[in-house]
């Protein structure tokens, strides 16, 4: 049963081959139907085109989201030609047969592999499209379908040697292959989007792990522990090259991560900067005009604990920093790297480690964090949510000045490193105090303060460094008395995400004591 093909439809992203194609069609007497981007193109070649909107009556509209989805096109090419009722309706509603549908779809699969954001992807799903191809193939026994313009040719030879016309051989063939990549079309968008879900939802047989080294004991000497590599190699402590000291322990490995994804907030082209941790926690953190200063203005905010503490730095260890770090006891230092004095000096002190990581972690790289329940594993993305991409917005009627506000950045950046409930003290791109891991945030608050005032006594200053520093907490004030507890020990500008019930309480307090706020609207809670 030849069919002659008097109407063609044509939608392609695809523009390959269309001009010569649609040239030929033309010449054979075939009315040409198109959608936008397909009918600018033929038209540009100089041949007669009728809109598909002109077809339907209406725009192409959200978007290009609906342009063919019409019964004047699906009515078109799904229309029995010998079946009376069928010509009827067709006759009754104004709708023309289409004989020959020509139709890629939107890029979807490329459009992935680019690596295209999410919602690119999905807006890449092709729905009109497949919507077409799948009404043509089924009523391929007076349609023909083309999917790819290999088989444009096929199409042409049949239309020459038939005085116009299509073999039902060679529209069955066709339809069989249009069914095929519609098929395969879904499968593609079914296939990314599990992917998709696997991200939301992380599968902890992410962390099957290699061993990369069994421990004498875990965290206290009656648990046994081994330290095991994921997949995923980011810088740090499972991947630093160790120069020398004893092997690390569970307690300094855990350590040393802490303090190297601290210091990996602190991009090294900007700034040196230097992490103390004791206990998972940092104990000083700062920037310096040199590494060495960093490490001076970190270890006088907590010189106490720093004893036998974790030192990361994001520079290259140099000599003069070696020197310093080597006048008191340390457990581990941890860089990117070290310069041959360096790494000299620190030879003379054979206990203390040496790790040389490479590069600095990424704050922004994506990657799972886990914790054990009872009978669980609790999975989630890491936090990489960086200060440098986070909006500080001003609250209150004072808004900080800017060097409060250089401050208060450094102190959130900090805050994300330390254990909820979180309150550090900064002063001149240092910490000054810092409350850790305490259940309520006003304890973390004096405790901090408490903390600055005996590192004031240590170092014979008049008067504690929280006096006329700034303060960040890792989240939102549920009530005033946290933040005036740090207006008492001498804030003068605050940082936290937000989002209390009380913030209006909490704004008022401020204002009321001439204190500048901001609101960052994320949160770093960290257990
Ligand atoms: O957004 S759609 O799903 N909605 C439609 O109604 C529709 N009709 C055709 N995509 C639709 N198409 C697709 O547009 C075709 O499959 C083809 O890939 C593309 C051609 O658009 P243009 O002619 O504007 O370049």
């Amino acid at each position: 049963r030849p069919r002659r093909v008097t109407r063609a439809l044509l939608s392609v992203s695809d523009k390959t081959g269309l001009i010569e194609f649609a040239q030929a069609l033309a010449a054979h007497g075939v009315e040409l139907i198109s959608t936008g981007g397909t009918a600018k193109a033929i038209a540009a070649a100089g041949l007669k085109v009728k809109d598909v909107s002109e077809l339907t009556g209406f725009p192409e509209m959200m978007d290009g989201r609906v342009k063919t989805l019409h019964p004047k096109v699906h009515g078109g090419l799904l229309a029995i030609r010998d079946n009376k009722e069928h010509a009827e309706a067709m006759k009754t509603h104004g709708i023309a047969p289409i004989d020959l549908l020509v139709v890629n779809l939107y890029p979807f699969e490329a459009t992935v592999e680019k690596g295209a954001n999410f919602e690119e992807c999905i807006e890449n799903i092709d729905i009109g499209g497949p919507a077409m191809i799948r009404a043509a193939a089924k009523n391929h026994d007076d349609v023909a379908v083309v999917v790819e313009a290999q088989d444009y040719k096929a199409v042409l030879d049949e239309l020459a040697a038939n005085n116009g016309a299509t073999t039902l051989a060679l529209r069955r063939r066709l339809a069989a292959k249009a069914y095929a990549r519609t098929g395969a079309y879904d499968a593609a968008i079914s296939n990314w989007f599990n992917r998709q879900l696997e991200i939301d939802a992380p599968d902890f047989r992410a962390f099957g792990g290699k061993l990369i080294q069994s421990l004498r004991y875990g965290e206290n000497p009656h648990q046994t522990a081994a330290f095991y590599a994921t997949p995923d190699k980011r810088p740090g402590v499972s991947t630093a090259r160790q120069l020398q000291g004893k092997e690390l322990s569970y307690n300094n490995i855990n350590d040393t991560d802490a303090a190297y994804e601290c210091i990996g907030e602190f991009d090294a082209k900007r700034t040196a900067a230097c992490v103390i941790v004791k206990h998972a926690n940092p104990c000083g953190v700062a920037e310096g005009s040199d590494l060495v200063s960093a490490y001076r203005k970190a270890l006088a905010c907590d010189s106490t604990s720093a004893f036998g503490g974790i030192i990361a730095m994001n520079r290259a260890l140099d000599a003069d920093t070696a020197r310093e770090i080597t006048k008191i006891f340390t457990e581990v230092i941890i860089a990117p790297d070290a310069s041959e004095e360096a790494i000299a000096i620190i030879g003379a002190r054979k206990n203390l480690r040496l790790l040389l990581a490479g590069s600095l972690p990424d704050p922004r790289a994506p990657g799972l964090t886990a914790k054990t329940v009872a009978g669980g594993l609790l999975v989630q993305s890491r936090d990489n949510a960086v200060v440098d991409d986070m909006t500080f917005k001003v609250v209150t009627k004072r808004a900080p000045t800017d060097a409060e506000m250089r401050d208060l950045r450094f102190a959130f950046r900090v805050a994300k490193h330390v254990k909820s409930n979180t309150i550090i003290y900064a002063k001149d791109l240092a910490t000054v105090g810092i409350g850790a891991g305490q259940m309520s945030r006003v304890d973390s608050a004096r405790i901090a303060a408490r903390k600055a005032q005996d590192a004031a006594n240590e170092l014979k200053l008049a008067e504690p460094l929280t006096k006329g520093s700034v303060v960040a907490s890792d989240a939102f004030f549920p009530f005033a008395d946290g933040m005036l507890a740090c207006i008492e020990a001498g804030a003068t500008a605050v940082v936290q995400p937000g989002g209390s019930m009380r913030d209006d309480e909490v704004i008022k307090a401020a204002d009321e004591h001439g204190i500048a706020m901001v609101f960052t609207g994320t949160r770093h809670f960290r257990h």
